[in-house]
């Protein structure tokens, strides 16, 4: 048996260590003050949670051969790409106190019937709590039946053309959008996103897709590799893109940022389409394939994941957690005629 007293030294040298230990594995947390400790841990967890999120996601991918670079939540260009859980909202929408967002979506002929439950859904989604108004344009101004908006929220309905073809329907955004940036919206609203009326706001869809130039990854395509996406490739186009360029599919049905910016991409895209008219040509998938062109060589400065272009329909669902922003079934033939 060991005397009383080495066996009291042995149990203080022990413990001595043992705090020597603790001290040189939490040197931070020993030197920081209160406050920073908060910042210092809340920050970890963020980053745990963004790690594990990502981590989720590339594990789902270890059975096939897909393209990893669609699920990251950084682009090479070091743009964030907006995934459910890398944000905290409480924060953002305390730094968006006072932004004016706007809304934009053409419901023309017989789209018209898409946008009551789009706006409906809007109400319940989009940007809750924020300054928002909605630019409805269709060619039928007093048919439409105003649904009730919330206060601070403003609904305007435009008149414009319904061009016979779905194609130029489609396409005549891209111009009602350069008047619109440039005349009325500066003074009105801060930023703007353009959508598809074909859709449903489904979950949230807040000011964390608010940036300078945002655009959404296609559904379709964002475990694909860029020589498969559905770029124009004939180069007497104005959206041609060589097979060898692009690094994301960019879907036309969600993009946005400030009016300033919007004005410059819609000028750009509204040019490439007059210059395919004088040439005989449609870019294969008409202002979409413009507004990828323009993005190529103007980065967006923020990518919206799939959870905001979302149909029941595509494959691949299962690394969508939230679908934000689905596509309402339609007959195609149907509704475009
Ligand atoms: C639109 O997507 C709609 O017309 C469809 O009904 C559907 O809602 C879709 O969006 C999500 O190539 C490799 C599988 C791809 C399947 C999805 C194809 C179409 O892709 C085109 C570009 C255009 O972006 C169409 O707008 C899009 O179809
Ligand atoms: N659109 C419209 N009337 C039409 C054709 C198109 O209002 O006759 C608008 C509408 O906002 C629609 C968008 O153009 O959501 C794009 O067309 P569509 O949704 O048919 O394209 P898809 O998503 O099927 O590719
Ligand atoms: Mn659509």
């Amino acid at each position: 048996m060991l005397p009383p007293k080495a066996y009291v030294i042995g149990t203080l040298v022990v413990f001595m260590l043992y705090i020597v230990g603790f001290c040189i594995q939490n040197t931070e947390l020993i030197f920081l003050s209160k406050q920073e400790q908060t910042i210092h841990w809340s920050q970890k967890v963020t980053e745990k949670t963004i790690e594990l999120e990502h981590c989720e996601r590339k594990l789902l991918l270890n059975s096939g051969k897909k393209r990893k670079m669609g699920l990251n939540v950084l682009t090479p260009w070091l743009a964030p790409i907006i995934w459910d859980g890398i944000y905290d909202i409480k924060i953002l929408d305390n730094q968006h106190n006072g932004t004016r967002i706007g809304l934009f979506v053409f419901a023309v002929k017989k789209y018209i019937r898409f946008l009551r439950p789009f706006l409906e859904s809007a109400e319940r989604y989009f940007m809750v709590g924020h300054k928002v108004t909605y630019y409805v344009f269709t060619e039928k101004v007093n048919e439409v039946v105003k649904p009730k908006v919330a206060d601070g929220r403003i609904l305007q309905i435009h008149n414009v053309v319904a061009d016979q073809r779905w194609q130029d329907v489609s396409m005549r955004r891209m111009e009602a959008l350069t008047i619109f940036t440039k005349e009325h919206m500066p003074n009105e609203i801060d930023y703007l996103l353009c959508a598809d009326v074909d859709m449903v706001f489904n979950d949230h869809v807040g000011v964390e897709i608010l940036g300078d130039l945002v655009a959404t990854l296609h559904p379709g395509f964002f475990l694909s590799e860029p020589e498969s996406f559905p770029y124009e490739r004939r180069p007497i186009s104005a959206a041609y893109i060589p097979y060898e360029h692009g690094d994301f599919y960019y879907m036309a049905a969600l993009y946005g940022g400030k009016v300033e910016e919007i004005y410059k991409l819609s000028v750009a895209c509204q040019k490439g389409i007059m210059e395919d008219k004088k040439n005989y040509i449609e870019a294969v998938w008409q202002e979409e394939s413009h507004l990828n062109r323009y993005l190529l060589y103007n980065k967006p400065t923020k990518i919206l994941s799939p959870e905001y272009l979302w149909d029941a329909n595509l494959t691949n669902g299962e690394f969508i957690k939230k679908k934000r922003f689905l596509a309402v079934q339609k007959d195609h033939q149907e509704v475009r005629n």
